[in-house]
């Protein structure tokens, strides 16, 4: 078999995807259309023009102002199934997916409504495609606790929907304890944890996510493998680190892939996958990040095998549904 036909074929768990950011310009311009809403963009090349980052916070500024063009629950099971349709081209039998209900909430979009929109998408998901799919209620981490408490609340009905909670946006200066409390109600109310740690921040901030938040996964991790002492420690726990490669190329967290830590993650004993986090934004969705890394010359076979084994080990699917999967 052709290499890239085992990177697509080969079965996989996607578990690093935020929804919002699976908007391709082309439905971006059909939404803003269908609901009269302007967009700060003449057309499509011009939406395509203005994905160039440097940093986190570039892409965040776009990423927000796409996500206006979402309004009602049609739209977000458009936009949900858009992403389930690819990624099961992709090989994806079972993803995790974030999204971000205050990016919608504070623009006067009901929580209900993006909930119903959704889950309309992954039950098509499932009749279609046959994949299974948990979702996970993102926090902003640039708005405050009060912020992700009233978000929490509004979510309380979807409990039994609802798989986990997460916290992503602007890492650097919004550190995992600034969320403490909300993180202890949702675990007393039985869900699972993850955070986006050691992005573009430091250590001490994946030391927050594990000792005070208690995450169940850590998003992204990158910066850990600069503490000797964390990566032993993460290697010990056998904790998941959804990597995200073209996210760390796109903005800059790594210069060139050909300077991926992927491979040293894996030489550490490290339990990395490989996910597309925002593949609208950062060219590929989560196939091409498994070949992006191996024409950088940073996977054998064995390894791609052993990051698609990963991403079912490191979900959250009970015992029974693994066995399906594996
Ligand atoms: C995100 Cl790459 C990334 N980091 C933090 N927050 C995010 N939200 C969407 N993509
Ligand atoms: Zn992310």
């Amino acid at each position: 078999m052709h290499r890239q036909d085992f990177i697509t074929e080969i079965p996989k768990a996607e578990l690093h995807l935020h929804i919002e950011g699976s908007l391709e310009p082309e439905l971006m311009f059909a939404l803003a259309r269908r609901n009269r809403v302007s967009i700060p963009f003449s057309s499509i090349e011009d939406v395509r023009q203005a994905y160039q980052f440097t940093k986190l916070q570039d892409f965040l500024d776009i990423y927000y102002a796409g996500a206006d063009v979402l309004l009602t629950a049609e739209d977000f099971r458009d936009l949900a199934v858009a992403y389930f349709d690819r990624a099961a081209a992709d090989g994806v039998t079972h993803a995790e997916i974030f999204f971000d209900p205050q990016t919608h909430t504070l623009r006067g979009v009901p929580f209900d409504v993006v909930m119903e929109g959704l889950l309309a998408g992954v039950e098509d998901a499932r009749r279609r495609h046959g994949m299974s799919v948990l979702l996970i209620l993102c926090f902003l981490r640039h708005l405050d606790e009060d912020s992700a408490f009233a978000t929490f609340r509004s979510a309380e009905k979807w409990f039994g929907q609802i798989s986990g909670v997460g916290l992503d946006s602007s890492e650097v200066g919004h550190p995992p304890s600034k969320f403490a409390k909300v993180f202890a109600a949702a675990a007393d109310a039985g869900l699972k944890r993850v955070a986006h740690a050691g992005e573009e921040g430091p250590p001490a901030y994946v030391y927050e996510a594990l000792d005070i938040l208690r995450v169940d996964r850590l998003d992204h991790g990158n910066r850990s493998l600069e503490d000797p002492f964390l990566i032993s420690r993460l290697a010990r726990d056998a904790m998941t680190l959804t990597v995200c490669p073209l996210s760390n190329l796109k903005l800059c967290v790594v210069e060139d892939l050909r300077n991926h830590p992927i491979d040293i993650m894996l030489e550490k004993g490290l339990r990395a996958t490989l996910n597309s986090d925002d593949p609208a934004y950062f060219g590929g969705y989560v196939a091409e990040n498994y070949r992006a890394l191996v024409d950088a010359g940073k996977l054998s076979n064995r390894d791609v095998a052993t990051l698609a084994r990963n991403s079912f080990l490191g979900s959250f699917l009970n015992d029974e549904a693994l066995t399906h999967q594996l």
